[in-house]
């Protein structure tokens, strides 16, 4: 068997590894008899000279075989479905989109994770409803799954061992950003799920991973192939993340944009997202023939209420009291009664006329952020009340000193500098370069398998 210090040359010179050495490494960074620097230095190596195609698919299955490989009962066989997304600012799709799947017949183990730099994490949004608890063993899932249809639930100890070691130590060795250890860590942890189906949304703009369209175009083919390549139907969207998406940042304000969704008065650019997904999966499991009528049901299961039910029961099932469930979900729900509000509001106001042009979503993400809506250290809290609200949308003609933007604040205060800053994230224009203004598509791009 070739040495350690032997496949991190190979790989530093340009060496393709075999699937017997990809083996090896992988191996010894979950019985942990590599030294760190060695992890440290092959993932240079990766990050430096890439890998092939052949070895990424390699890479992933052997993360994946690190820990739990999930099984299922055989009469679901088909209906397990999931989605990724690479990370957006007020990205509350998730909430939406598993219990409309749920409502369609699919069963949904989603995985998710949590903040990463000024993105926001479905698991931290959830936290802000008192009860739930995103721990759940594989029995609980199996369980909530033949129940209820859909859990979300944060990565076990037991799900891939080998992405935690790994994916600690790109932080520290500044290789996140590589194609290889992206694709591997994504889609290894989806195959060890055992799905049926997986739709990946993939990010391009100025608050997303990769700002450009090709570079997320590269992304997304490359967690196709290794997704199908794995045997998960895999397809993925390239979706436009420069502003928000709807109208709330933070934690526990979108958790109520996604429960006014779930009562069928969502924004229009979650619901297309919601449904777009949604759809994709119907189609690829087989329950719909078509993306049109998949896209449709999804919209029934969310505009009819089915998907709220499933909403209910989900929190309920995962450690929300009864009565505190059934008090977010009814139809006038007084949301502070459940939801903690923070402690101080402040409405920022328009600096002159004009129309709403842009909303900078990636300011708006690093401000709040700052104002503790994401963490400042690894395994750090956040403040789930802490967000902020649009009370105007794109395109809209505002006047001088109309409200804006609701923030939602804690002690301290935003600085002058914070506030100057959230003033700057809305960009005013006059009706005129508005019409010049082409309104953007939100979803760019499908990317179907074969
Ligand atoms: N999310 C993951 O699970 N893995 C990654 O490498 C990235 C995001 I970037």
């Amino acid at each position: 068997m070739a040495s350690i210090p032997h496949l991190i040359k190979k790989k530093r010179d340009g060496g393709a590894l075999s699937d017997e050495e990809i083996r090896t490494f992988i191996h010894a960074v979950s019985n942990k008899s590599i030294e760190e620097s060695q992890t440290g230095a092959m993932l240079m190596a990766i990050w430096m000279k890439g890998m092939d195609q052949q070895e990424v698919v390699t890479f992933t299955r052997e993360m994946m075989s690190s820990g739990e490989v999930m099984s299922w009962p055989a009469e679901w066989a088909g209906l397990i479905v999931d989605k990724h997304s690479t990370g957006g600012v007020g990205d509350k799709v998730s909430l939406v989109l598993a219990p409309a799947l749920a409502a369609c017949g699919c069963k949904v183990p989603m995985i998710s994770g949590r903040g990463l730099a000024h993105t926001g994490g479905t698991l931290d949004k959830l936290e802000s409803i008192p009860g739930f608890n995103v721990h759940q063993s594989s029995a609980q899932i199996l369980e909530i799954l033949r129940s209820v249809g859909c859990c979300i639930v944060g990565q076990s100890e037991t799900l891939v061992p080998a992405d935690r070691v790994l994916y600690a130590q790109r932080d520290t060795t500044s290789t996140v950003d590589s194609l290889p250890l992206i694709a591997g860590s994504i889609i290894s942890k989806k195959g060890a799920e055992s799905l049926s189906a997986l739709v990946l949304d993939v990010k391009f703009g100025r608050a997303a991973l990769y700002e450009d369209l090709s570079a997320a175009r590269e992304l997304a083919q490359l967690l196709m192939k290794v997704g199908n390549a794995l045997g998960v139907h895999t397809a993925a969207l390239l979706s436009r993340m420069d502003a928000p998406l709807g109208r709330c940042v933070g934690n526990s304000v979108e958790v109520i944009e996604s429960l006014e969704t779930l009562k069928g008065n969502g924004p229009d650019d979650l619901m297309e997202l919601v449904t777009t997904l949604g759809g994709l999966l119907l189609k690829m499991t087989g329950l719909v023939s078509d993306l049109s009528e998949g896209r449709r049901q999804i919209s029934d299961a969310v505009i009819g209420g089915a998907a709220l039910a499933k909403f209910q029961a989900m929190l309920q099932a995962q450690g929300v009291a009864n009565e505190t469930a059934r008090s977010l979900c009814s139809a006038h729900s007084d949301y502070h009664s459940v939801l903690r509000k923070s402690e101080h509001q402040m409405q920022l106001k328009a600096p002159a006329d004009g129309v709403v042009l842009d909303v900078a979503a990636l300011t708006l993400a690093e401000v709040l952020h700052k104002l503790g809506a994401g963490r400042s250290r690894a395994g750090g809290p956040v403040n789930h009340s802490v967000g902020a609200e649009l009370l105007v949308s794109m395109g809209q003609r505002v006047r001088k000193g109309e409200s804006w933007l609701q923030l939602h604040y804690e002690a301290p205060p935003p600085s002058l500098d914070q506030i100057s800053r959230l003033q700057s994230a809305l960009t005013l224009g006059s009706h005129d370069a508005l019409r010049s203004h082409d309104t953007p598509t939100l979803v760019e791009e499908l990317l179907l398998p074969h």
